[in-house]
């Protein structure tokens, strides 16, 4: 993406720094990062780790234990009831086997080590759906129970939904026929689901938001990422129902706080779901190569931005300085060369909140693309945030003097050990002593 086009960008310029160079020290990025936000009493955060909606810390009655890159499908389930109920809660983070290591504590609360738990009142359940079940018990449905007959059959239709997901994205086929037969069933399992939203009078599955929402919401988000990333076909587009649903979602801070992108889905799935296939279309191939490569938005067939119907909002680079700025150390230290890297970061970060374009230091730009391409949403930042971040890391990576296409380390296939919190965790224990 060219500089100027940068340097158009939506939020205040600040203060030029020398042309074509970085910022010369840390405090001075500082003063553009975004102040940290009430994760207790304001909007739904990824990072929260308390949630009061206003009530005082001796009313909380639930823990949420959920993973801590905050991907888990069944724990986002667990996560957007409470926050749409506006319920109390503290939450645990626990590393997925995929990521690392399981923490000991967790396997003394839960032995198979599964997330989601949920301890309500000093009792643990484990299994998603048995936990609505005992939080409805607790403090009554979203609007409809679980076990409520107009609620039920909409379950068993995500089910159907998801298993025709799975043929599809995780099955190799043998010829284009096979492909086109699972693409096809999957098309009619999704036209279920629009039909029973043109059915209603508002934009969700019972009119207004209800736990039957809930239920759809983590697999189809997951739905739309890989299949616009590993078949070209994109769902909000195919089915304007399930595209009015995104949007409504999208108007609510508890499904923003939780929601991921298509990068984050597309890398993030193969490894759980045992492996990914891509059709290898010509659209499929573009599709892919912009979710990894920008420029962003996305432009999909059909026009509009297919990943959100959500203007990014003036703070969005402010938000991702924040964030690079809390986790420094760490970053310096895992993806580059000391000083090195700290210069090229520093570069990349000048581009992010001026608009001003600086060549890094030769050699830095393998690790700037390590980076860009391990921003994970919402667990790092939200979704605008993480655009532009990337933007700016692989921006400044192409202007590295000695070596410009230096690619980043290969995302592995089959584990994200890559993506292990511990040193993250490590250093906020650091900070915190
Ligand atoms: N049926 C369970 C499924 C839960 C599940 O599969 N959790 C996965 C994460 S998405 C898990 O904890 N796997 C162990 C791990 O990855 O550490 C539920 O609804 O809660």
């Amino acid at each position: 993406m060219p500089a100027d086009h940068l340097a158009e960008a939506p939020w205040g310029i600040p203060p030029a720094a020398p042309s074509g160079a970085p910022i010369t020290c840390w405090e001075d990025f500082q003063a553009w990062a975004a102040p940290e936000p009430d994760r207790i009493h304001g909007p739904a955060s990824a990072q929260a780790s308390l949630r009061l909606f206003g009530q005082s810390e001796s009313s909380v009655r639930v823990t949420l234990y959920r993973d801590h890159h905050a991907w888990c499908p069944y724990c986002q389930k667990v996560w957007l009831w409470l926050e749409e109920k506006e319920i109390p809660y503290r939450i645990r983070k626990v590393t997925m086997f995929c990521y690392g290591q399981k923490e000991s504590w967790y396997r003394r609360l839960v032995p198979s080590g599964m997330l989601p738990a949920l301890e309500l009142d000093g009792q643990i359940i484990t299994e998603s759906d048995s936990i609505l079940l005992a939080l409805e018990g607790a403090f009554g449905p979203l609007r409809l129970a679980m076990g409520d007959p107009q609620v039920l059959p909409l379950r068993q239709l995500e089910r159907l939904l998801f298993r025709a997901w799975c043929q599809w994205l995780c099955v190799p086929h043998p010829g284009p026929s096979a492909e086109d037969q699972a693409a096809q069933a999957f098309d009619r399992m999704a036209a279920a689901m629009a039909e029973a939203l043109a059915a209603t009078s508002g934009p969700f599955l019972l009119g207004e938001i209800s736990t039957a929402d809930l239920v759809f919401v983590p697999y189809v988000e997951r739905m739309g990422a890989s299949l616009a990333y590993y078949k070209g076909y994109v769902l909000r587009r195919r089915h304007p129902a399930i595209d009015r649903w995104f949007r409504a979602l999208e108007e609510r801070p508890a499904y923003l706080a939780t929601q991921s992108d298509f990068h984050t889905h597309a890398h993030d799935l193969p490894p759980q779901m045992g492996g990914c296939h891509a059709s290898g279309s010509k659209p499929q191939r573009l599709l892919a190569a912009q979710i990894d490569q920008g420029p962003w938005p996305i432009s999909a067939p059909g026009g509009a931005d297919p990943e959100t119907s959500q203007r990014e909002p003036a703070d969005a680079a402010a938000v991702a300085l924040a964030r690079v700025l809390r986790h420094r150390p760490t970053l310096v230290a895992r993806y580059g060369d000391g000083e090195l890297f700290d210069t090229a970061l520093r570069c990349a970060l000048t581009l992010l909140i001026s608009g001003q374009a600086c060549p890094p230091p030769g050699g830095s730009a393998a690790g700037l693309r390590s980076l860009a391409q391990r921003i994970s949403v919402p667990r790092d930042m939200p979704l605008h945030a993480a655009r532009r971040l990337r933007q700016a890391l692989l921006h400044t990576a192409a202007l590295d003097p000695v070596d410009s296409s230096a690619p980043g380390d290969p995302l592995p296939l089959h584990h994200r050990r890559d993506q292990d919190p511990q040193p993250f965790l490590l250093a906020s224990r650091e900070l915190a002593a």
